[in-house]
C-alpha cells in the first residue's frame, strides 16, 4: 500500500513516528466555473487521494519530500516564500496562510504521495493543500474547522500557485461523504450531500490526458471575463453582486455594452447555475435521463460559449453520446483537458469502457484510462 511506504520513507528520512493523513480529489457532477461566481457545484470526494506522512521536527527548517517525483526541499520555517519548485508551492502557500493567521509554525517534515492522476482535473493540488492543512492542524492544535481548512488552500493557490480558484474543490475534499454529492452555495457556504446510488449507474472517468499550459492563464482569464460582466451589469441594476444574481434578459438587454466574448461567457454561468439546481432536483428524483441530459447542456456551453474545452474532451462526449447505457456525459474541472464525466447505467459499464478506449485509439492513437469515481470520506487521520 501506498501510504506504507509513505510512512516507511518518513522513518528512514526522519528517524520519527509520523502522523498519517489521507486528502481526496474529488469529482464534479454539474456546476462548472459557478464557483467563483457566487454561484452552486455539486462535487464529491473520490478514492483517488494524496497521503501525507507528517510530524513537527523541533528545529527551525520545513523539510518536504515529494516521495512520487523522488524530489525534496527544505526552506526556514521563519523564511517561507513562493519557489521556482511547482509542486513545494502547494504546501508552503499553506503554512504562508498558518502564518497570516497568527501562527508561528515551527519546523516540520513532510512526506506526500498519492493515487490522484496529475493533470487530470481531479484535483490533486487541492487534496496536497487541504491534506498538509489538516496534518497541521492536527499537529499544532490551531483549532481551525474543515471551512477554514478549506479557505486556508484556496488563499494558498491563490498566492502561491497564482491560480485565483473558487473554493469548490479544497471544500469537496474536506467535505466529501462516502456515497454522497454535496452541494455547496458558494456565496452562503451553506451546503446539502445528495445520496448518489450506485445500483443504478456509475460515474466514469474517461482520462483525455490532455494536459494544456494556457489552463491557469486562461482559467484566470475567464474569471475576470465574469468580473468585467458584472462591472458593466451593476451600472445598470446595483443589487448584483455576482452573475449568480443576474438573469438572461439582464444579459440580452445589456449585451451591445458587454460585448460578444464577455455576454458568452456570462450566458453560460448563469445557465450552468440553473443547471445545478435543475440537477440537484432530479437527481433526489431519481432521474437519471434528466441529469444526462443535463450533463451534455453543460459541456456544450463550457465548449460554445466558456470556451474551456479541447477537440479530445468534445470527441470523448460526442462519443459517449452514441455508446449504449450512456445517460449523459460532459468534461469536468477547470478545462483544455483532464477528464471528461460520464453517468453511466450499472449493467453497461463494461461495454461503455471498451467501446471509448478502443474509439480514442483510433481517432487519436492514444490510449484512454478509465476510472469509476467511488465517493468517499473527505480528509482524515490514517489510524
Ligand atoms: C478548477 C478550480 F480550482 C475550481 O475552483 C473550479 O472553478 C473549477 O476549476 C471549474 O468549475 O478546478
Amino acid at each position: 500500500m501506498l501510504i506504507q511506504a509513505i510512512a516507511t520513507s518518513f522513518r528512514q528520512h526522519f528517524q520519527a513516528e509520523p502522523l498519517l493523513v489521507r486528502a481526496p480529489g474529488r469529482i464534479n457532477l454539474i456546476g462548472e466555473h459557478t464557483d467563483y461566481n457566487g454561484g452552486y457545484v455539486l462535487p464529491a470526494a473520490i478514492d483517488k487521494e494524496m497521503y501525507f506522512a507528517v510530524a513537527l521536527n523541533q528545529g527551525p527548517t520545513i523539510r518536504l519530500v515529494a516521495h512520487d517525483l523522488h524530489e525534496e526541499f527544505a526552506i526556514e520555517a521563519a523564511a517561507v516564500q513562493r519557489t521556482d519548485t511547482g509542486w513545494a508551492n502547494y504546501l508552503l502557500g499553506v503554512v504562508a496562510q498558518f502564518q497570516k493567521r497568527g501562527v508561528a509554525v515551527p519546523g516540520f517534515d513532510c512526506v506526500f504521495g498519492g493515487t490522484i492522476p496529475m493533470g487530470a482535473g481531479l484535483s490533486s493540488s487541492a487534496a496536497v493543500e487541504c491534506g498538509l492543512a489538516f496534518a497541521l492542524n492536527e499537529l499544532l492544535g490551531t483549532g481551525f474547522g474543515r471551512l477554514e481548512l478549506a479557505l486556508i488552500g484556496q488563499a494558498a493557490e491563490h498566492e502561491y500557485a497564482l491560480v485565483k480558484c473558487g473554493l469548490m474543490d479544497q471544500f469537496a475534499s474536506l467535505h466529501g461523504r462516502a456515497g454522497h454529492a454535496v452541494r455547496l452555495d458558494c456565496r452562503s457556504l451553506e451546503y446539502e450531500y445528495f445520496p448518489f446510488d450506485t445500483t443504478a449507474c456509475r460515474l466514469v472517468l474517461c482520462n483525455s490526458g490532455v494536459k494544456h499550459a494556457l489552463a491557469s492563464s486562461e482559467y484566470n482569464t475567464r474569471r475576470q471575463e465574469c468580473e468585467q460582466g458584472v462591472a458593466v451589469l451593476r451600472q445598470h441594476h446595483p443589487q448584483i453582486q455576482t452573475l449568480r444574481d443576474a438573469t438572461l434578459d439582464q444579459l440580452a438587454a445589456h449585451r451591445a455594452e458587454l460585448g460578444p466574448v464577455v455576454h458568452r461567457r456570462c450566458v453560460f454561468v448563469v445557465e450552468e447555475n440553473h443547471r445545478v439546481e435543475e440537477a440537484c432536483r432530479r437527481l433526489a428524483a431519481g432521474d437519471l435521463r434528466g441529469v444526462g441530459h443535463l450533463l451534455y447542456a453543460s459541456h456544450a456551453g463550457l465548449r460554445d460559449n466558456y470556451q474551456v474545452s479541447c477537440p479530445e474532451l468534445d470527441a470523448l462526449v460526442q462519443a459517449a453520446t452514441t455508446t449504449a447505457g450512456v445517460f449523459g456525459a460532459r468534461m469536468m474541472g477547470g478545462g483544455f483537458g483532464g477528464c471528461t464525466i460520464n453517468l453511466v447505467a450499472m449493467d453497461h459499464v463494461e461495454g461503455f469502457v471498451k467501446q471509448m478506449t478502443s474509439a480514442y485509439q483510433k481517432q487519436f492513437g492514444r490510449a484512454l484510462e478509465t476510472y469509476q469515481g467511488t465517493m468517499v470520506d473527505g480528509v482524515s487521520i490514517i489510524r
